[in-house]
């Protein structure tokens, strides 16, 4: 791995937000792709604080300053990622679900979707089924989409499908569902429209949904 790379990594780890925003800019100016910061930097780094999570070395506190530098080095590469100027490809509506307050793939999936031209009303964090259900009838939106990273709060889901199914709404919009526990086969089993794994196909189904 290149050696600024493995930097970066070490850097959001530390939760060194500093540090983080430095790295970042520095590889912008040296005209690495903001893909690669995202994907090889940024996100390979969570994915080991997980891990590290996982195997008892880290407790909240260091997941949430290694959130933080993350947040800081997304800021900085978001209008690096936006295309602008796209016409509307539609409107989506999307949170993660009531109970979960993990937002940084949510807001990956709203940065990637507003670079294709998506206009979008974000919920935010921990969003009843109830919230949802007054998004659509407010915005009328073309999609929603739920994000979810906890196994406890996937269910979530199901009940806000059956909540916009009570309030005569799921003819209405598409429902796409992801987040790192949920698969194809949960969303197919809630009788989502759509599942994606990450933003960038988040992309291409809501381009598809939309479209359909
Ligand atoms: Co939490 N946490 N956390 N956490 N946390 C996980 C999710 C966990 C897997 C860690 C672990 O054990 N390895 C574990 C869940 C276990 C499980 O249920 N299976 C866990 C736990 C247990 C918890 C707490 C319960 C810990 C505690 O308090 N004891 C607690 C719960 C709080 C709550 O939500 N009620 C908690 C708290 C937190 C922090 C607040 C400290 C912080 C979140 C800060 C924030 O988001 N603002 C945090 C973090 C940072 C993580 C990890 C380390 C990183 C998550 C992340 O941001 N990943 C995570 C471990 C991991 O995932 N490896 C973990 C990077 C992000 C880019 O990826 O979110 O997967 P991801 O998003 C991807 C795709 O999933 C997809 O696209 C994104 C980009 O490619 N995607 C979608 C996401 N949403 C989508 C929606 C779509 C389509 C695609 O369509 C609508």
């Amino acid at each position: 791995m290149a050696h600024w790379l493995q930097t970066l990594q070490n850097a959001v780890i530390d939760g060194d937000k500093g540090e983080v925003e430095s790295l970042v800019n520095a590889a912008l100016s040296q005209k690495q792709p903001a893909e690669e910061i995202l994907n090889a930097g940024l996100i390979a780094a969570m994915k080991e604080v997980g891990e590290r999570f996982e195997r008892g070395d880290f407790y909240v506190p260091e997941m949430l300053v290694a959130a933080r530098a993350m947040q800081a080095g997304l800021a900085i590469i978001k209008p690096h990622l936006s295309q602008g100027g796209v016409k509307s490809a539609g409107v989506v509506v999307i949170g993660t679900v009531k109970g979960d307050l993990h937002d940084i793939g949510k807001n990956l999936v709203v940065m990637m979707l507003e670079s294709a031209g998506f206009e979008i009303v974000d919920l935010g964090t921990d969003v009843a089924p109830e919230g949802f259900v007054q998004a659509v009838k407010e915005y009328n939106p073309n999609l929603i989409g739920m994000s979810a990273l906890l196994t406890t709060t996937m269910t979530s889901m199901k009940t806000t499908l059956h909540a916009l199914q009570e309030a005569g709404l799921r003819e209405r919009v598409k429902v796409m569902v992801g987040g790192a526990p949920v698969t194809e086969d949960f969303a197919r089993e809630i009788g989502a429209d759509g599942y994606a794994p990450d933003a960038s196909r988040a992309v291409s189904l809501a381009r598809s949904l939309a479209a359909g």
